[in-house]
């Protein structure tokens, strides 16, 4: 009746923006990510026969708002599904800054599917866990695997889950925090209003499957330079198609950032950038660079360095 999962945060690196359907969480397009093992979210979930209602604490904080709401439906769709016929107190410890689009959302709604299934004794595959976690989080389907992993769109419940396509493990992610400060509008929102904007939401539906088609060529051919070109060229197309619908995210430090990147791809050296709903800006490279400059992006914000994580696991 008790149970304690991790799991990680991931980045795209070909973008999540935008919903088919937004009760049960289909997006516009398939997207790809990475796994980081820097970030995490460790929740424990109690089954209690005792309990009238859910109780969520999140890093030591009772929670009764908009949250609390959030995590009590997805509980409420676990009951349902799985006939679980109890309330929890979910106790969720982030080690990630939040609500500065790192997606903490990924990995709090990753280990929760895990333990509230594990919990009541269900053991679910990776494949059930995905789709079911993406009901909590769109990314969250992607945080239960490491590695490089591919959230397909589907079309229904089951058949829109993720799967790991790639081990590729020498890469490293930098994170440079631009600032962690709470966001302005948050992910959820923010990509429901390009439902407004007919023409552009197609045209980054047909740019958003042919990026994928070609990160995954470029992913099959273990061709980084080929899969950070395309990472950086979608992630500065997401930007320009949020800009389009009213919402800014990136600041002038982000674009420091990014011009400091290009400056340091000039010199040689294989770095990209790729940003999500926030300035934050992440760089990925190859391990094997790190050294060469992470004092160079410390001049500009404070830098954490990452590799790629494993998958959503019990502890
Ligand atoms: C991504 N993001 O692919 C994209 C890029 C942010 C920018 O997934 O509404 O918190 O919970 O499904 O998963 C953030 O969106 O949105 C996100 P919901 P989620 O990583």
């Amino acid at each position: 009746m008790k149970h304690t999962a991790k799991a990680n945060v991931n980045i795209a690196l070909i973008k999540y923006w935008g919903k088919k359907n937004s009760e049960w969480n289909l997006p516009l397009t398939s997207s790809i990510s990475v796994t980081l093992d820097k970030f995490y979210t460790i929740t424990t979930v109690t089954y209690d026969n005792n309990l009238k209602e859910d109780i969520l604490y999140i890093d030591n904080n009772l929670i009764v708002d908009s949250e609390f709401l959030r995590v009590k439906n997805f509980m409420d769709k676990i009951r349902q599904l799985y006939n679980i016929p109890y309330y929890a107190k979910i106790e969720s410890m982030n080690y990630v800054p939040k609500k500065a689009g790192l997606a903490s959302s990924a990995s709090a709604f990753s280990a929760l599917a895990k333990a509230a299934t594990m919990a009541y004794n269900i053991n679910l595959s990776d494949k059930e866990l995905s789709s079911l976690a993406r009901l909590g989080s769109g990314s969250a389907s992607r945080s239960i695997y490491g590695g490089i992993v591919k959230w397909h769109e589907g079309f229904d419940h089951l058949s829109s889950y993720a799967e790991q396509i790639s081990t590729i493990d020498d890469l490293a992610i930098l994170i440079c925090l631009v600032d962690t400060s709470e966001k302005k509008i948050n992910s959820r929102d923010a990509m429901n209003t390009l439902n407004k904007y007919p023409k552009l939401k197609k045209e980054w539906i047909l740019n958003t499957k042919d990026a994928l088609e070609s990160m995954e060529q470029a992913i099959f051919e273990n061709d980084f330079e080929s899969m950070g070109y395309i990472l950086e060229s979608h992630a500065k197309l997401m930007h320009y198609v949020i800009q389009e619908t009213g919402i800014t995210y990136l600041n002038h430090k982000s674009f420091e950032i990014i011009d400091l990147t290009e400056k340091i791809r000039n010199e040689g050296i294989p770095v990209f950038a790729t940003m999500d709903a926030g300035p934050n800006i992440k760089i990925i490279t190859k391990k094997e660079y790190i050294q060469k400059i992470i004092s160079r992006y410390e001049k500009h914000a404070t830098t954490l360095v990452s590799f790629v994580g494993k998958g959503v696991e019990s502890i």
